[in-house]
């Protein structure tokens, strides 16, 4: 059974600063099985991942980024219930 849910997560990104940092995880990162999508985002200094649902590909990722020397910590945002007053009764 293989499940193949686009999922969608962001992680913090700690010490890539320079241009060429970012190049080296967006593209490096691509490479990693269960990556389909990653953009780095250095105003916000956040990592963008579209991937397959599965956690061993978030760690995975997460462990390639210690690895060429940063931090990268991943947000725990899945389940946000946002209230916007909007609900219908
Ligand atoms: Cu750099």
């Amino acid at each position: 059974m293989e499940q193949s849910t686009q999922q969608h997560a962001a992680l913090d990104l700690t010490g890539a600063t320079c241009t060429s940092c970012v190049i080296a995880i967006e593209h490096l990162g691509k490479r990693i099985k269960g990556i389909s999508d990653i953009y780095v985002d250095r105003q916000t200094k956040s990592i963008q991942i579209e991937y397959d649902g599965n956690r061993q590909s978030l760690e995975k990722i997460q462990e390639f980024i210690r690895r060429i020397g940063y931090e990268a910590t991943i947000r725990e945002e899945e389940s946000v219930s946002t209230d916007t007053g909007t609900t219908e009764p």
